[in-house]
């Protein structure tokens, strides 16, 4: 199964952090490292196109997205959350490729940071637990034309 994961630069002392916690729980649920794309974008506001475009190339079976937004430091904040949250589950829609939600929205650098620290509660090892299962899930399912 490939994976795509589409992550943000902007704020990469988080997003960096959450590509790790993605990326170990792929290799936990028996992706290999092979199998999975990496595609950096420059902010939130861009995942959903590289979401959509690797997804319309047929060689995933999901998309992670990750990204982080901190309302301190970002006054359109509002603008940029909603278009990405919107965004992505357009692109999934259009699609029919399951995409995850590893996008922090958070009050402060500090949330961010907890929100991506090493573990269980790492919000892309989340995303990522979600994109298998759901990969899993629509490959149990089929498209009903085969
Ligand atoms: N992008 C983020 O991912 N996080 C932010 O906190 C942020 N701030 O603060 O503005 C941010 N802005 C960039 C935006 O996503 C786009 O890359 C930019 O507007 C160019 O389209």
């Amino acid at each position: 199964m490939r994976i795509a994961i589409v992550v943000s630069r902007f704020n990469d002392f988080v997003t960096e952090r959450l590509l790790e916690g993605a990326t170990a729980a792929l290799a936990d649920a028996g992706v290999s490292g092979g199998d999975v794309e990496v595609l950096r974008v420059p902010g939130a506001f861009e995942i959903p196109m590289a979401a959509q475009r690797i997804a319309e190339t047929g060689r995933v079976a999901a998309v992670i997205c990750l990204g982080c937004l901190i309302r301190g430091a970002t006054p359109h904040f509002e603008y940029i959350a909603s278009a990405c949250a919107q965004g992505i589950t357009t692109a999934s829609a259009m699609t029919g490729v399951p995409m995850s939600f590893g996008v922090l929205t958070t009050n402060s650098a500090e949330e961010a940071l907890e929100r991506a620290a090493p573990g269980p509660a790492n919000k892309g090892r989340e995303a990522a637990e979600a994109a298998v299962e759901m990969a899993r899930l629509f490959a149990r399912v089929g498209d009903g034309r085969s």
